[in-house]
């Protein structure tokens, strides 16, 4: 797969495309990442890229020519069709299941807007879908290409070595990690809990699923809502809820319920 980033900060994007693991894809080839940058594609003596909004107020808007240019260079760079995805807070947000599906296209575009923003008619005809990585205020698109290329990079075929992915089949899906330990098993902060030292894989599968299931349902249980549980999941997410509640118990009490 490759990716073009249109951008007025291309050192930038390569910088961030350079490292860990999307880094080591691009040496092996697995997948590329190239930058354009709207200025070298200003027509003017000033390199100009932006203009007054039209209407009045404050900031500037980015002009329909440089980054029309871009793309148009984008494209013919392209044997095939390129999907054209804007970063911007009016976009759909970002989900694994999109990440997903874009990790399977052979060539994505990346346009990053600065300032105010794109002139609407340059998107209206030559973007094909709009996202935003989340409900915050960034300055400008370059941190939302970013994370699309890092967890679309990470997707392609040999990005990620055995012990990763075959991680991520298990029970990722939809549900928060479980916790993970390393040595010491003792230490002044705590303990490694038992189960993990036990070599029984079938008990350890069994905790982890569980906190899993369990940590999904303390911190986001948006999460849980939109999945429903096997005969399995259910018995331990009720364990865990049991457990739970013994432990806090003093807390709930406290708390007046
Ligand atoms: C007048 C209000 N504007 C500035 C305070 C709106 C505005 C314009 C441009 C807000 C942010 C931006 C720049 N943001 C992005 O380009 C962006 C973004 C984001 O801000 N949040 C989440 N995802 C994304 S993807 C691109």
């Amino acid at each position: 797969m490759r990716i073009d980033v249109v951008t007025l900060f291309p050192d930038f994007m390569r910088q961030c495309a350079a490292v860990g693991v999307v880094g080591r894809a691009q040496q092996r080839e697995l997948f590329q990442v190239e930058t354009w940058n709207p200025r070298d594609f200003a027509t003017d003596n000033y390199r100009t890229v932006d203009g007054r909004t039209c209407g009045g107020g404050p900031g500037m808007v980015m002009l329909i020519e440089p980054l029309r240019a871009a793309l148009r260079a984008v494209r013919e760079a392209a044997p095939e069709p390129v999907h054209v995805v804007y970063l911007s807070p009016q976009g759909a947000r970002l989900t694994q299941d999109r990440v997903m599906s874009l990790a399977k296209l052979p060539r994505l575009a990346l346009l990053c807007g600065r300032y105010e923003g794109v002139d609407e008619r340059l998107l209206a005809h030559e973007v094909d879908e709009e996202l935003s990585i989340g409900d915050y205020v960034l300055s400008g698109g370059e941190l939302g290409a970013a994370v699309i290329i890092d967890a679309v990079g990470r997707l392609q075929d040999g990005a990620l070595n055995d012990a990763q992915s075959a991680q991520q089949d298990s029970f990722s899906d939809g549900l928060l990690d479980c916790p993970h330990y390393t040595k010491p098993v003792h230490d002044a902060l705590g303990d490694v809990p038992a189960v993990l030292l036990s070599g029984d894989h079938a008990a350890i599968r069994r905790w982890r699923l569980k906190q899993s299931l369990g940590r999904t349902w303390l911190r986001r249980p948006d999460l849980l809502a939109r999945r429903s549980l096997d005969a399995e999941s259910a018995a331990l997410l009720e364990e865990f809820r049991r457990d739970y509640l013994r432990h806090h118990e003093a807390a709930v009490a406290d708390r007046g319920n």
